[in-house]
């Protein structure tokens, strides 16, 4: 698919979406989901690549939100099936078997923030501002903001930023955990992508595992979810991967990881 609307490349096994609309602060349209969803068939089908890294085109915004010229003409039955296609596609974005982190560079309003809740971290550069301001616009979140930032920040935080759409800076999205870390913006990339080859270098299985147990046992209690990662903890065992790290331990060298996904 060509794409025109965000930019999808691939460098060393790590994927880079960059959502890229600059007349419109990178907004979602129905434009840019089609081409997400394309972008993450290709991922899902390429085992070369190991880790995706997502961001905005231009230092002002990650992603300003949905489209709200497309919102205002919007029915009751367009809205909730461009709800719910956002939503499959975001789930997809976490349910990925590779980790996803999100560097946020400038506005992540609406929409932006519900696509870097999808992703497993985010790194965020310190001019950047987070936000649910749907409210403002005389409706809510729309992409699973309403369930995710209360996961990850907590029900009383996450109704103060939906009921009030008032925005947070980097500094106070990182004191209460949204985000991981805050760099300068001329050095946000340069920190996701060292990171992301770092994990690049570990074992897809194990990897794919780690964020499978984390991601299902967030919601069932505690018996449940240690049950989910024993069950993890043996399919890993069944990739050549364990027997390669714990064997390269042994003999005091380096792992070098060659699972693939497909076993
Ligand atoms: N949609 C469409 N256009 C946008 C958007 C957007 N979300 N955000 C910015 N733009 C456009 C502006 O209209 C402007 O265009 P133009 O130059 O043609 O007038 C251009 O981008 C630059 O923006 P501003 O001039 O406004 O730039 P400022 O620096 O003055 O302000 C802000 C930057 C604060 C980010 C401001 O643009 C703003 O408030 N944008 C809207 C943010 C927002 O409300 N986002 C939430 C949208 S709703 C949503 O995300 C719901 C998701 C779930 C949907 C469920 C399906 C139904």
């Amino acid at each position: 698919m060509a794409y025109e609307n965000i930019i999808f490349e691939v460098k060393n096994g790590i994927a880079i979406i960059t959502f890229n609309r600059p007349k419109a602060l990178n907004a979602i349209n129905a434009d840019v989901l089609k081409e997400l969803s394309s972008a993450l068939n290709t991922i899902e089908s390429d085992e070369s690549i190991r880790v995706l890294v997502l961001t905005g085109a231009g230092e002002k915004a990650f992603v300003a939100g949905a489209d709200i010229t497309e919102l205002n003409t919007f029915n009751t039955l367009q809205g909730k099936l461009f709800s719910r296609r956002g939503q499959l596609i975001f789930d997809r974005l976490q349910d990925l078997a590779i980790p996803v982190i999100a560097a946020v560079n400038g506005f992540a309003l609406g929409g932006g923030s519900e696509i870097a809740l999808a992703s497993d971290f985010i790194y965020a550069s310190e001019n950047a501002k987070f936000g649910l301001p749907e409210i403002t616009l005389g409706i809510i979140p729309g992409f699973g903001g309403t369930q995710r930032l209360a996961r990850r920040i907590g029900i009383g935080r996450a109704k103060e930023m939906i009921f009030t759409g008032e925005m947070i800076t980097a500094a106070q999205a990182e004191k209460i955990g949204l985000v991981n870390r805050v760099f300068p913006p001329e050095n946000l990339m340069e920190a996701a992508l060292k990171t992301a080859a770092a994990i690049a270098e570990k074992g897809k299985v194990s990897l794919r595992e780690a964020k499978k147990t984390v991601n299902n046992g967030a919601d069932v209690p505690l018996r449940v979810g240690c049950d989910i990662e024993a069950d993890s903890f043996g399919i890993c065992l069944a990739s050549p991967d364990a027997k390669e790290g714990t064997g390269a331990f042994l003999q005091k060298r380096k792992a070098v990881f060659t699972g693939s996904l497909l076993e």
